[in-house]
């Protein structure tokens, strides 16, 4: 029997989902729940990666997010990305990111992030590597990065206007798939020098 064009999509669809689990790892520190702590690949002589996180506060009072140890690299800041004038700039929490009482805060692709500074060894896609995040009244919270592929989490051009900009400035070492037509996905070389560390 031919499936039908439904049937296929289905399981298209089923497949899609495989490969992306819905269950991201949790941890629970006191009252904060940090979720889906994550990484992506860079390329050989990257010396800088970021960190993506976000973190929920259950408690009354504001916790905040200084920093953290990972064994893959040789500091870890906290760095917060904007849009100035145009130019995606990124600088460093010097005391932290606060995590609101009652508060979630997210650390993603183009906001808010974790940098990885000294890179020992590049990431490696489907790798998993432990590390501590540090708050201020929570203390030191062990989680496990998994590596994702920045290649696969280019989003399509027409989805969110600021994702393709954002993500190729973002630490300056995304690498634009082969396939990448078109300037919006490639990182402007300007952006990458006012972004220097
Ligand atoms: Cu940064």
């Amino acid at each position: 029997m031919k499936p039908s064009l439904q049937q296929l999509t289905l399981t298209a669809l089923l497949g899609l989902t495989l490969l992306h689990p819905a269950q991201a790892r949790e941890y629970q520190a006191g009252t904060l729940v940090i979720t889906d702590p994550y990484t992506r690949t860079t390329p050989p002589a990257a010396a800088v990666g970021g960190g993506f996180l976000s973190v929920t506060n259950n408690a009354d009072t504001a916790d905040r997010l200084t920093g953290g140890q990972v064994d893959f690299a040789e500091t870890v800041e906290v760095h917060e990305m904007h849009m100035t004038d145009g130019v995606m700039k990124m600088r460093q929490l010097e005391n932290g990111l606060e995590i609101p009482a009652g508060g979630r805060v997210e650390l993603r692709p183009g906001g808010y992030h974790l940098m990885f500074i000294g890179l020992k060894e590049p990431l490696q896609a489907g790798a998993e590597h432990a590390g501590t995040l540090q708050f201020e009244k929570a203390g030191e919270v062990a989680v496990v990065f998994e590596v994702r592929d920045i290649n696969a989490m280019q989003p399509p051009a027409n989805n969110a206007p600021m994702n393709p900009a954002a993500m190729a400035a973002d630490h300056l070492q995304a690498q634009p798939p082969a396939s990448a037509s078109g300037a919006a996905t490639q990182a402007h070389p300007d952006t990458m020098n006012s972004n220097s560390q």
